[in-house]
Protein backbone atom coordinates (compact mmCIF):
# COMPACT_ATOMS: atom_id res chain seq x y z
CA UNK A 1 0.00 0.00 0.00
CA UNK A 2 3.02 2.31 0.57
CA UNK A 3 5.13 1.21 -2.31
CA UNK A 4 6.12 4.57 -4.47
CA UNK A 5 8.72 5.39 -7.11
CA UNK A 6 8.70 8.52 -8.75
CA UNK A 7 11.63 6.97 -11.11
CA UNK A 8 8.84 4.85 -12.63
CA UNK A 9 5.80 7.40 -12.20
CA UNK A 10 4.68 4.57 -9.85
CA UNK A 11 2.45 7.08 -7.50
CA UNK A 12 1.41 4.58 -5.21
CA UNK A 13 -1.44 2.84 -3.27
CA UNK A 14 -3.58 4.86 -0.77
CA UNK A 15 -4.86 3.80 2.93
CA UNK A 16 -8.24 5.90 2.19
CA UNK A 17 -10.18 3.72 -0.09
CA UNK A 18 -10.94 5.58 -3.03
CA UNK A 19 -9.32 8.29 -2.53
CA UNK A 20 -6.44 7.43 -5.17
CA UNK A 21 -9.48 8.46 -7.88
CA UNK A 22 -9.56 11.32 -8.04
CA UNK A 23 -5.22 11.99 -7.28
CA UNK A 24 -5.09 9.82 -10.30
CA UNK A 25 -7.38 12.02 -12.16
CA UNK A 26 -5.51 15.77 -11.05
CA UNK A 27 -2.32 13.53 -12.41
CA UNK A 28 -4.31 13.09 -15.81
CA UNK A 29 -5.21 17.02 -15.55
CA UNK A 30 -1.16 17.58 -15.51
CA UNK A 31 -0.37 15.37 -18.47
CA UNK A 32 -2.62 17.03 -20.55
CA UNK A 33 -1.56 20.69 -19.25
CA UNK A 34 2.01 19.56 -19.96
CA UNK A 35 1.03 18.51 -23.54
CA UNK A 36 2.89 14.74 -23.24
CA UNK A 37 1.36 11.40 -24.39
CA UNK A 38 1.21 10.27 -20.79
CA UNK A 39 -1.87 8.55 -19.55
CA UNK A 40 -2.44 8.00 -15.82
CA UNK A 41 -3.51 4.34 -15.24
CA UNK A 42 -6.12 4.74 -12.09
CA UNK A 43 -6.43 1.49 -10.42
CA UNK A 44 -9.74 0.77 -7.67
CA UNK A 45 -11.36 -2.21 -6.20
CA UNK A 46 -15.18 -2.75 -6.68
CA UNK A 47 -15.62 -1.23 -2.81
CA UNK A 48 -13.89 2.00 -4.40
CA UNK A 49 -15.98 1.86 -6.70
CA UNK A 50 -18.97 3.04 -4.55
CA UNK A 51 -17.22 6.08 -3.16
CA UNK A 52 -18.60 9.13 -4.17
CA UNK A 53 -15.23 10.74 -5.02
CA UNK A 54 -15.43 8.62 -8.09
CA UNK A 55 -18.28 10.04 -9.61
CA UNK A 56 -17.10 13.58 -9.02
CA UNK A 57 -13.84 12.47 -10.67
CA UNK A 58 -15.59 10.53 -13.81
CA UNK A 59 -17.65 13.36 -14.26
CA UNK A 60 -14.51 16.11 -14.81
CA UNK A 61 -12.47 13.98 -16.73
CA UNK A 62 -15.18 13.58 -19.44
CA UNK A 63 -16.03 17.27 -19.15
CA UNK A 64 -11.99 17.84 -19.29
CA UNK A 65 -11.49 14.73 -21.60
CA UNK A 66 -8.50 13.96 -19.31
CA UNK A 67 -6.25 10.92 -20.34
CA UNK A 68 -7.24 8.64 -17.45
CA UNK A 69 -7.61 5.13 -17.70
CA UNK A 70 -9.85 3.61 -14.81
CA UNK A 71 -9.39 0.04 -13.95
CA UNK A 72 -11.95 -1.07 -11.80
CA UNK A 73 -10.59 -4.60 -10.52
CA UNK A 74 -13.81 -6.10 -9.35
CA UNK A 75 -13.40 -9.36 -7.52
CA UNK A 76 -16.85 -9.28 -6.10
CA UNK A 77 -16.58 -8.28 -2.14
CA UNK A 78 -15.04 -5.52 -0.40
CA UNK A 79 -13.48 -7.01 2.42
CA UNK A 80 -16.27 -9.26 2.94
CA UNK A 81 -19.12 -7.21 1.71
CA UNK A 82 -20.26 -8.51 -1.47
CA UNK A 83 -20.77 -6.38 -4.81
CA UNK A 84 -24.33 -7.33 -4.66
CA UNK A 85 -25.12 -5.85 -1.13
CA UNK A 86 -23.67 -1.88 -1.83
CA UNK A 87 -25.96 -1.14 -4.74
CA UNK A 88 -28.59 -1.92 -6.86
CA UNK A 89 -25.53 -2.03 -10.05
CA UNK A 90 -23.93 -4.54 -10.11
CA UNK A 91 -21.99 -4.43 -13.49
CA UNK A 92 -19.67 -1.85 -12.60
CA UNK A 93 -18.59 -0.79 -15.94
CA UNK A 94 -22.44 0.57 -16.21
CA UNK A 95 -21.28 3.45 -13.86
CA UNK A 96 -19.40 5.34 -17.00
CA UNK A 97 -22.39 5.45 -18.98
CA UNK A 98 -23.92 8.29 -16.43
CA UNK A 99 -20.87 10.16 -17.82
CA UNK A 100 -21.20 8.49 -21.20
CA UNK A 101 -17.43 7.43 -20.72
CA UNK A 102 -16.44 4.45 -22.87
CA UNK A 103 -16.54 1.53 -20.13
CA UNK A 104 -15.90 -2.40 -20.86
CA UNK A 105 -16.23 -5.32 -19.00
CA UNK A 106 -13.29 -7.75 -19.23
CA UNK A 107 -12.75 -11.00 -18.19
CA UNK A 108 -10.08 -10.87 -15.81
CA UNK A 109 -8.72 -14.66 -15.79
CA UNK A 110 -7.98 -14.36 -19.01
CA UNK A 111 -4.80 -12.18 -19.90
CA UNK A 112 -5.31 -11.97 -23.49
CA UNK A 113 -8.62 -10.15 -22.76
CA UNK A 114 -7.04 -7.91 -20.38
CA UNK A 115 -4.33 -7.24 -23.54
CA UNK A 116 -6.78 -6.43 -25.88
CA UNK A 117 -8.27 -4.22 -23.64
CA UNK A 118 -5.97 -2.10 -22.30
CA UNK A 119 -5.03 -1.63 -26.09
CA UNK A 120 -8.31 -0.08 -26.94
CA UNK A 121 -8.53 2.07 -24.32
CA UNK A 122 -4.88 3.15 -24.51
CA UNK A 123 -5.46 4.36 -28.13
CA UNK A 124 -8.33 5.36 -27.65
CA UNK A 125 -7.19 8.18 -24.56
CA UNK A 126 -3.95 8.87 -26.64
CA UNK A 127 -6.58 9.77 -29.59
CA UNK A 128 -7.25 12.98 -27.16
CA UNK A 129 -10.78 11.51 -26.81
CA UNK A 130 -10.32 11.33 -22.91
CA UNK A 131 -10.97 8.70 -20.32
CA UNK A 132 -11.83 5.44 -20.51
CA UNK A 133 -13.29 2.76 -17.99
CA UNK A 134 -12.25 -0.90 -17.74
CA UNK A 135 -14.29 -2.83 -14.94
CA UNK A 136 -12.02 -5.98 -14.69
CA UNK A 137 -13.42 -8.92 -13.34
CA UNK A 138 -11.82 -11.17 -11.21
CA UNK A 139 -11.35 -13.05 -7.91
CA UNK A 140 -9.83 -12.68 -4.33
CA UNK A 141 -8.76 -16.42 -3.23
CA UNK A 142 -7.47 -15.27 0.37
CA UNK A 143 -9.22 -13.34 2.88
CA UNK A 144 -8.59 -9.56 2.64
CA UNK A 145 -6.35 -9.40 4.90
CA UNK A 146 -4.67 -12.21 7.88
CA UNK A 147 -7.41 -11.02 10.12
CA UNK A 148 -10.20 -12.40 7.18
CA UNK A 149 -11.01 -16.24 7.48
CA UNK A 150 -13.17 -15.05 4.37
CA UNK A 151 -16.82 -17.35 5.92
CA UNK A 152 -18.69 -15.21 4.00
CA UNK A 153 -18.52 -17.36 0.62
CA UNK A 154 -19.04 -20.83 -0.11
CA UNK A 155 -15.83 -23.62 -0.55
CA UNK A 156 -17.37 -24.03 -4.00
CA UNK A 157 -17.34 -21.08 -4.89
CA UNK A 158 -13.78 -20.63 -4.41
CA UNK A 159 -13.26 -23.56 -6.21
CA UNK A 160 -15.10 -22.63 -9.15
CA UNK A 161 -12.64 -19.70 -9.52
CA UNK A 162 -9.36 -21.93 -8.83
CA UNK A 163 -9.70 -23.84 -11.74
CA UNK A 164 -9.80 -20.18 -13.39
CA UNK A 165 -6.55 -19.08 -11.95
CA UNK A 166 -4.86 -17.00 -15.12
CA UNK A 167 -1.25 -17.61 -13.30
CA UNK A 168 -1.96 -20.96 -13.62
CA UNK A 169 -3.36 -21.13 -17.03
CA UNK A 170 -0.95 -18.97 -18.48
CA UNK A 171 2.09 -21.04 -16.89
CA UNK A 172 0.24 -24.74 -18.97
CA UNK A 173 0.10 -22.34 -21.81
CA UNK A 174 3.84 -21.18 -21.80
CA UNK A 175 4.93 -24.91 -21.83
CA UNK A 176 2.50 -26.18 -24.04
CA UNK A 177 3.11 -23.47 -26.47
CA UNK A 178 7.17 -24.51 -25.92
CA UNK A 179 7.76 -20.47 -25.20
CA UNK A 180 9.42 -21.63 -21.92
CA UNK A 181 9.63 -25.32 -20.40
CA UNK A 182 8.12 -25.77 -16.80
CA UNK A 183 12.21 -26.19 -15.26
CA UNK A 184 13.11 -22.84 -16.63
CA UNK A 185 9.50 -20.88 -14.83
CA UNK A 186 10.09 -23.25 -11.89
CA UNK A 187 13.78 -21.47 -11.66
CA UNK A 188 12.17 -18.23 -12.01
CA UNK A 189 9.86 -18.73 -9.35
CA UNK A 190 12.56 -19.97 -7.00
CA UNK A 191 14.68 -17.03 -7.87
CA UNK A 192 11.45 -14.83 -7.06
CA UNK A 193 11.00 -16.49 -3.55
CA UNK A 194 14.80 -16.68 -2.43
CA UNK A 195 14.68 -12.37 -3.11
CA UNK A 196 11.24 -11.93 -0.99
CA UNK A 197 13.12 -14.42 1.61
CA UNK A 198 15.80 -12.14 1.15
CA UNK A 199 14.08 -8.97 1.88
CA UNK A 200 12.33 -10.22 4.86
CA UNK A 201 15.24 -11.20 6.42
CA UNK A 202 16.45 -7.98 5.86
CA UNK A 203 13.45 -6.37 7.36
CA UNK A 204 13.87 -8.07 10.44
CA UNK A 205 17.36 -7.50 10.58
CA UNK A 206 16.81 -3.74 10.43
CA UNK A 207 16.63 -1.09 13.37
CA UNK A 208 14.00 0.87 13.68
CA UNK A 209 13.81 3.86 11.91
CA UNK A 210 14.37 7.42 13.88
CA UNK A 211 11.38 9.16 14.76
CA UNK A 212 12.40 12.45 12.79
CA UNK A 213 12.48 9.96 9.46
CA UNK A 214 8.51 10.24 9.76
CA UNK A 215 8.79 13.71 8.30
CA UNK A 216 11.88 12.72 5.33
CA UNK A 217 10.50 12.47 1.90
CA UNK A 218 6.96 14.10 2.91
CA UNK A 219 5.88 16.85 0.69
CA UNK A 220 5.31 19.15 4.25
CA UNK A 221 9.12 17.85 5.22
CA UNK A 222 9.72 21.55 5.59
CA UNK A 223 7.09 22.49 7.42
CA UNK A 224 8.67 20.52 10.40
CA UNK A 225 12.20 21.67 10.77
CA UNK A 226 11.85 21.69 14.57
CA UNK A 227 11.23 18.36 14.85
CA UNK A 228 14.42 16.08 16.63
CA UNK A 229 14.73 12.53 17.86
C1 LIG B 1 -12.62 5.65 3.34
C2 LIG B 1 -12.38 4.27 3.89
N1 LIG B 1 -13.42 3.57 4.38
C3 LIG B 1 -13.22 2.32 4.86
C4 LIG B 1 -11.97 1.77 4.87
C5 LIG B 1 -11.75 0.36 5.41
N2 LIG B 1 -11.54 -0.55 4.26
C6 LIG B 1 -10.30 -0.95 3.91
S1 LIG B 1 -10.33 -1.91 2.54
C7 LIG B 1 -12.01 -1.82 2.42
C8 LIG B 1 -12.74 -2.52 1.30
C9 LIG B 1 -12.29 -2.09 -0.06
O1 LIG B 1 -12.92 -2.87 -1.01
P1 LIG B 1 -12.25 -3.14 -2.41
O2 LIG B 1 -11.92 -1.80 -3.00
O3 LIG B 1 -13.18 -4.01 -3.19
O4 LIG B 1 -10.89 -3.90 -2.06
P2 LIG B 1 -10.66 -5.47 -1.72
O5 LIG B 1 -11.38 -5.80 -0.43
O6 LIG B 1 -11.20 -6.26 -2.85
O7 LIG B 1 -9.17 -5.60 -1.58
C10 LIG B 1 -12.54 -1.02 3.43
C11 LIG B 1 -13.98 -0.74 3.59
C12 LIG B 1 -10.88 2.54 4.37
N3 LIG B 1 -9.64 2.07 4.33
N4 LIG B 1 -11.12 3.77 3.85
MG1 LIG C 1 -12.92 -5.93 -3.96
Amino acid sequence: MHFFSKEHDYFGGNGIVGAQIPIGTGIGFAEKYKGTDNFCVTMFGDGAARQGSLYESFNMAMTWKLPVLYICENNNYAMGTSVKRTSNVHDLFKIGSAFEMPSESVDGMNPASVHESITRAAAHIRSGKGPYFLEIKTYRYRGHSVSDPAKYRTKEELEIYKDKDPVILTQHKIVKNKIASQKEIDAIIDAINIEIDEAMEFAENSSYPLASELYEDNYTQKDYPYITD
